[in-house]
């Protein structure tokens, strides 16, 4: 009779713990424990061992027992009525909501277009430090101390220590190829550069720069103006014009700038060339003698030519952007207009 007992609240036990997902799972419960041959006729079966005297304590604990597993298989028959009928209720052919993608930033699609042109001509790519010291951005790059470009106005010092600042250009990249690489030298920088302006539609406090160099023995202002010409052809189409114009950078000598016919208007006149039909894209020039020397480059045994180009002007020529900022307010109706291009 004890022993009986303690059996019922092993089985109690038992039955609390039962998990039934399915409705054929509840089915099994029932057939177990509440079926014909189940586990509560056993139990009821026993009654007639029970001695006389203790058949109406026995007859009780019985049937609480019985309303127990009762109970459970309620609990559990309803559990997954009601999670089949909430399924029953969707329509599982309907689509799924859409996944989001993102697409790639213009800049980044222009600089990657921009960098494999360059590779196949044989140039590696090069990256460098964003916060640079004054050396490799500027005294190397032949910038007198006096230059206006050093002025804290124009440039963003780190702490207002003039020794360290956010890299003006990316020749502070090519400067550090030139300190660790000899001649011949073929690289192309990519990279953020840092000024310190007012932000309009115009202009920016960063924008995204790639700069070249070439430096062997005998290159020379044809090698340039080819090199260039071939970048343009790739960049803009077979029908670009391009035309260079004398100018003045303090790291070559001498220096042009690089006009293409405008893609807009075709040279008919817009506002975006000003009337002109011609757009300016790049300065270049032949390496100054005194850049060379500061890597202990032998001007007199190898040339150089180098380049500089604005990631921005060129995204905006191609795809018309006409405001600057366009470019980092992260603004998805404009970034969702690039979706498909690579
Ligand atoms: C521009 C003009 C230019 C360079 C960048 C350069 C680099 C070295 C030596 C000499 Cl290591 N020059 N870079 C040369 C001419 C022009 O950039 O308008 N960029 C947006």
């Amino acid at each position: 009779m004890e022993q009986l007992l303690q059996q019922l609240e092993q089985y109690k036990q038992e039955i609390a713990a039962a998990e039934a997902k399915t409705p054929e799972a509840v089915e099994a419960f029932r057939i177990k424990y509440l079926g014909t041959k189940g586990l509560l006729k056993t139990v009821m079966g026993e009654m007639k061992n029970v001695p006389n005297e203790r058949k109406k304590e026995f007859g009780q604990i019985l049937n609480e027992f019985k309303q127990f597993v009762e109970n459970k298989y309620e609990i559990l028959k309803e559990a997954t009525v009601e999670s089949s009928s909430a399924l029953a209720n969707i329509d599982l052919s309907l689509p799924g909501d859409p996944v989001l993608v993102g697409t790639r930033h213009p800049l980044s699609i222009v600089r990657n277009q921009i960098v494999s042109i360059f590779k196949r001509l044989g140039f590696a790519v090069a990256e460098g430090p964003e916060i640079e010291d004054d050396w490799h951005n500027f005294g190397a790059m032949n910038l007198p101390e006096d230059h206006p470009a050093r002025d804290m106005q124009d440039t963003f010092y780190i702490n207002q220590d003039p020794a360290w600042l956010l890299r003006t250009h990316t020749s502070s990249v090519q400067a550090r190829v030139m300190e660790k690489q000899k001649p011949p030298i073929r690289v192309i920088c990519p990279g953020r550069v840092y000024r310190n302006e007012t932000i309009s539609a115009r202009a920016h406090c960063f924008f995204h720069q790639v700069e070249g160099l070439y430096i062997d023995e005998n290159v020379s202002f044809a090698d340039l103006k080819q090199t260039l010409y071939f970048f343009v052809q790739e960049m803009f189409g077979k029908d670009t014009k391009v035309r260079f114009r004398p100018s003045y950078f303090p790291f070559t000598e001498p220096s042009a700038e690089m006009d293409i016919s405008c893609l807009i208007c075709g040279g008919d006149g817009c506002t975006v060339c000003k009337h002109t039909g011609w757009v300016e894209i790049l300065g270049s020039g032949m390496v100054h003698p005194k850049v060379l020397e500061n890597f202990g480059i032998d001007p007199n045994k190898y040339t150089g030519f180098a380049f500089g180009m604005g990631v921005e002007r060129i995204c905006q020529l191609k795809f018309r952007v006409n405001d600057l900022r366009l470019y980092s307010q992260n603004d998805v109706r404009f970034l969702k207009q690039f979706t498909g291009v690579v």
